[in-house]
């Protein structure tokens, strides 16, 4: 049994090539999914492939343009990243894994989640030219503290030209806590901003939260692009395109800036991942998975961004805000949450962007991590992440704000003095080995916490994610053998 398995997942990286949406892959979804008992994963019996959602929103005449995304970098923060096939092996690096699941080599780098490669597929599927590189810092059941996603923008603004070839003017964060402090102290908001005037497009899911759901921390930053979903009613043309159901409508005080479609889409299955074992009726054939939210909308935009870089390189981050929000397409129905409207690519892409510059008050990030967490709380055994603590140790937001501001939050493989990660570049894989052994002997914060694997603080973006507790048997490594998981399999 395993051994078949181990030599499937062998020929399937070997067999890596292209991406694997379109209208085939879309015929061997069986449409007879129905709502998972569990309900950790939304979808139902209508599927949306990213070949679909392509033409929705106009990336095809892009293509036929020829703009693909190529030359331009995209960091997912999120939980890793699979190779699986469909996934262009060539065109995805590892950056530092920040994530709990670091501290097992087997582990290390991959998305144990399933969140991570369903996005990186939707990514490549929209700008199959653009360069990925994953910063993982979600662990197999998702579980995140606000302290890792920091680390994570920081480490992607730090190393953003680490590739001259495709630098990173992209980051998506599919991630958002329910916490709702000012943005204009708030340490998550800070980090963005940081990246959003280093050149980086910041992409932020607007979160699930429905009609009555506020923005997440830190869609609310006034700076970022903040996306909800819509739902294209299974159908190309944008007329009879509503805002999805779940999507945060936010306030009149925050909207999402646009909407991408984001409901039952249909990308990369991650074989064994959390959410794959959790709604085997998701799967559509061997290869793909059906999942639903503003997450899903957010890489689609991603991915939109990259082949507007292309096309447009001179643009600034504001300047693509503006181009995309001035040129999405009005819904039907008045809809709040729709913010400016569908993503239209077709016409961003010509799209003025004269005065486009934002001059919100900026975020000194001096405030509270722990007003930033929300209600999002790592926990385990009753010992419970909180107060102005990291997760590496005691946190001073003013402190890290004068240093992620400077650029100097991340000094080698340390940020703001934690060894978190290895200090080489290997060209395809950011450090080969991360995790001091000395951090993990439990001299910092709470000791041995990491000994059981349940995590209550699940956030990405995610109410369809969460409520799951975790079975740690199931990780036992049969079904993700370091062997052909490990870096080489993405070196191409
Ligand atoms: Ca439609």
């Amino acid at each position: 049994m395993i051994v078949s398995r181990r030599a499937g997942a062998a020929a399937a990286v070997a067999l890596v090539a292209g991406a694997v949406f379109g209208p085939a892959a879309a015929g061997a979804a069986p449409g007879t999914a129905s709502a998972h008992p569990h309900g950790h994963w939304r979808f139902d019996s209508s599927a949306t492939t990213v070949t679909d959602v392509a033409r929705v929103i106009g990336a095809d005449k892009l293509w036929h343009a020829g703009s693909t995304g190529d030359g331009v970098g995209v960091a997912l923060v999120d939980t890793g990243v699979v190779p699986v096939p469909g996934l262009r092996a060539d065109h995805v690096v590892n950056g530092p894994d920040l994530s709990l699941d670091s501290v097992n080599g087997d582990a290390r780098y991959l998305d144990t989640y399933g969140h991570g490669t369903h996005l990186a597929g939707i990514v490549d599927g929209i700008a199959p030219g653009a360069m990925l590189t994953s910063v993982k810092v979600g662990a197999a059941d998702g579980a995140v503290d606000v302290s890792q996603v920091l680390a994570g923008l920081d480490w992607v603004v730090a190393h953003r030209n680490d590739d001259p070839r495709h630098p990173v003017r992209v980051v998506n964060l599919s991630f958002g806590t329910d916490g709702s402090q000012d943005y204009r102290i708030d340490p998550l908001t800070h980090a963005v901003e940081n990246a959003w005037r280093a050149g980086i497009v910041v992409v932020v899911a607007a979160g699930n939260g429905g009609t009555a759901g506020a923005l997440t921390d830190p869609a609310y930053d006034p700076y970022v692009l903040a996306v909800g979903a819509a739902d294209t009613n299974g159908t190309v043309g944008s007329g009879d395109d509503v805002v999805a159901d779940f999507s945060s409508r936010g306030s009149a005080a925050r909207r999402p800036d646009l909407v991408a479609p984001g409901r039952s889409i249909v990308s990369l299955r991650d074989p064994g991942s959390f959410v794959d074992v959790a709604n085997p009726t998701a799967r559509v054939g061997d290869d793909l998975f059906k999942g639903s939210g503003t997450s899903q909308a957010a890489a689609v935009v991603s991915g939109a961004v990259a082949l507007l870089l292309q096309a447009r390189p001179e643009l600034t981050p504001d300047q693509v805000k503006a181009a995309l929000t001035r040129s999405a397409f009005r819904l039907p129905g008045g809809d709040g949450g729709q913010g400016a409207g569908e993503l239209n690519l077709a016409r961003a892409v010509a799209a003025p962007v004269a005065g486009a510059g934002q001059n919100w008050a900026r975020s000194t990030g001096t405030g509270s991590i722990d007003a930033a967490r929300g209600s999002a709380q790592l926990s385990v055994g009753g010992d419970v992440l909180t107060g102005e603590n990291s997760l590496w140790g005691p946190f001073d937001a003013a402190t890290w704000a004068r240093a992620s501001s400077a650029g100097t939050a991340w000094v080698g493989g340390r940020w703001m003095g934690h060894e978190l990660a290895g200090a080489d570049w290997h060209g395809t894989s950011w450090a080969g080995r991360t995790w001091s052994g000395l951090y993990w002997s439990g001299q910092t914060w709470s000791g041995l916490y990491w000994s059981g694997l349940y995590w209550s603080g699940l956030y990405w973006s995610g109410l369809y994610w969460s409520g799951g507790s975790w079975d740690g048997l199931y990780w036992s490594g049969l079904y993700w053998s370091g062997l052909y998981w490990s870096d080489q399999s993405w070196s191409g």
